[in-house]
């Protein structure tokens, strides 16, 4: 039995009876909310399913989870915080990122108005009084004039349909709901079945002691190199002079990050110009290579093949066994570069020309069932003591439909979003009054580095909530008009990009029967703020509110 919940009953804090904010989830985007609601004077409280801070991070503690941002911008831009914490890792392991969040909360005394193991459950509206009765497992229900689900875009594990799952007698453990108290690998034999960013991270890991790791690959990642970087308190004390100037760049960068794409176009450059471009941004390290390419990388077929094949290059250059680096990194791209998430990786195409790792192409050589002992492919039965599924999320979305929220017609968001995400500035749904969403569908999320979108989005809805509060309006609701509008900014940008030929997360194309369509304000970051902006100018119009 793979365990898919983790439910534990319990409660640590007494929730005003009334309150005027409740935050679900307790990630960068509830934290910063509940602090600068507090300073704000509102009765706010936040509601966790997991037993302390840092969402996302919180459950994400497999082998090798390490954040893919460095760590200059993954991270509060307040003084207080950043001056005061030393990071080890130019690109921090999960159990830096955790220790960073408890440092936030012991700065910020934000436990005190938190409260963990509890997992909503369902959410009614009353229309009488103008509130949300929230419902949770192991507490009272919580009534609150204002809910804000800031629930990322990782809540809701995917494990694939596959025949005999629970039959599996060893360990197994979806990468997003990994064992707290950890699980180790070595001299172990561990399938690693997915190749996201997470399944990259774990067969890296696993690849260092493991007595054999087997990875099972449906469609292969372009990743990147990461340039890991160890960090002394001399290195902390020299890069902080920059961080200023990081955090003051991330708002006007498409990503939330401190770098933007190269204005100008490959196609356009001559191969020594183009090819001195690339092994600039790839001895950078990072995101360099995808987010801060050619600006015609994403739209144009021709780009896209140079930055392919110059990514394919550098793979086969490491790789011995030139079967194997054609399945990593084949001629012909399975889809285009860019368009679904690099991982950033360190040593991971070494390990296949090590003999404990074995490749196998998902799409050769499927998996037919699990078994008692292991895995069940064409080729015959594979015996294994542990197996990882790095199998993905429900994104963006899952968080929210899993969640009983029943709108003014009593219908769920499931019911509503049938037909396609439907939001207002990806932060309310018509029919769901009072109900805001952080790093939600339809915003930015997924396309933007998570401490960037918490802060930015996070002050514009700091700022709408005190215009309400300053004009005693006490209900907001989108407006259908606005959300077909917002629908098609969104569509029509998708489609003049090469994005929609992948099929990835970010289309919700992960999941069987999801409706396939952009999850995320594709646009970038800078042009969210000023459509929000937009509508704050306007005294949020745009949005039905009434006294
Ligand atoms: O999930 P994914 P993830 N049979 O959906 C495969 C963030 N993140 O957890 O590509 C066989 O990307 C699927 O195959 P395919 C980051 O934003 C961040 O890795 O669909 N295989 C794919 O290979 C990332 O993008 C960090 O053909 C199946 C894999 O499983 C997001 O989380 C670290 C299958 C799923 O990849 C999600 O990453 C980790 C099936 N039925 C994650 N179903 C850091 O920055 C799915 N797959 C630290």
């Amino acid at each position: 039995m793979i365990p898919m919940t983790t439910e534990q009953l319990g409660m640590n804090n007494s929730i005003d009876d009334k309150l005027d904010i409740l935050l679900i989830g307790a990630g960068f985007t509830g934290l910063y909310q509940l602090y600068h609601f507090r300073k704000q004077g509102y009765r706010v409280h936040l509601i966790d399913a997991g037993s302390d801070v840092g969402g996302v991070w919180h459950w994400n503690c497999y082998p090798g989870a390490r954040v893919d941002t460095h760590f200059q911008i993954y991270q509060y831009s307040m003084p207080e915080l950043w001056e005061k914490f030393d990071w080890k890792e130019r690109f921090p392991n999960w159990a830096q990122v955790r220790e960073y969040f408890y440092f936030v909360d012991k700065e910020l005394e934000l436990s005190k108005d938190i409260t963990f193991n509890s997992r909503v459950q369902s959410a009614r509206w009353d229309e009488k009084n103008r509130e949300w009765t929230v419902y949770c497992v192991g507490h009272q229900p919580i009534r609150a004039r204002f809910v804000i689900a800031n629930l990322g875009f990782g809540a809701k594990p995917h494990l694939p349909a596959i025949e005999g799952i629970d039959t599996f007698k060893g360990a197994a453990h979806h990468t997003g709901l990994w064992p707290q108290q950890g699980l180790d690998m070595e001299g172990k034999r561990v399938a690693v079945i997915g190749t996201g960013s997470s399944g990259v991270q774990v067969a890296q890991e696993a690849a260092l002691n493991a007595k054999q790791v087997t990875v099972f690959q449906r469609s292969p990642n372009y990743a990147l190199p990461m340039h890991q970087q160890q960090l002394s308190p001399e290195d902390n004390r020299r890069l902080r002079k920059d961080m200023p100037k990081a955090f003051e760049a991330r708002g006007k960068c498409f990503g939330g990050f401190d770098f933007d794409f190269i204005p100008k176009n490959a196609v356009e450059l001559s191969k020594e110009e183009r090819d001195e471009g690339y092994e600039a941004l790839w001895n950078a390290g990072g995101f360099l290579f995808w987010l801060g390419n050619y600006q015609d990388t994403i739209f144009s077929e021709e780009s896209n093949h140079y930055a392919y094949q110059f990514w394919r290059d550098k793979v086969h250059a490491r790789v011995k066994d030139p079967a194997v680096a054609e399945k990593l990194a084949p001629a012909k791209a399975p889809y285009p570069f860019a368009t679904k998430r690099p991982s950033l990786e360190q040593w991971y195409y070494e390990i296949f020309n090590q003999n404990n790792v074995k490749l196998v192409d998902m799409n050769e050589t499927p998996i037919l069932r699990l078994t008692e002992k292991g895995i069940e492919t064409a080729e015959g039965e594979m015996e294994f003591d542990i197996i990882a599924f790095a199998t993905g999320f429900d994104a963006v979305t899952g968080g929210i439909t899993s969640i009983d929220f029943r709108s003014t017609e009593n219908k769920t968001f499931k019911e509503v979003w049938a037909d396609g995400i439907r939001t207002q500035l990806g932060i309310a749904t018509a029919g769901f009054p009072n109900l805001l969403f952080g790093y939600g569908p339809q915003s930015p999320a997924g396309f933007c580095n998570g401490p960037s979108s918490a802060e930015y989005q996070g002050d514009l809805l700091v700022e709408l909530m005190n215009y309400l509060r300053d004009n005693n309006i006490t209900r907001i609701e989108a407006q259908p008009e606005a959300q077909e509008e917002w629908r098609k900014l969104i569509a029509n940008f998708w489609e003049t990009t090469l994005f929609p030929r992948a099929k990835s997360w970010y289309a919700g194309a992960n999941i069987p029967g999801k409706k396939v369509e952009s999850l995320n304000f594709p646009l970038g970051l800078p042009t969210y703020i000023s459509k929000f902006k937009e509508s704050a100018n306007q005294g949020y119009t745009d949005f039905a509110l009434s006294k």
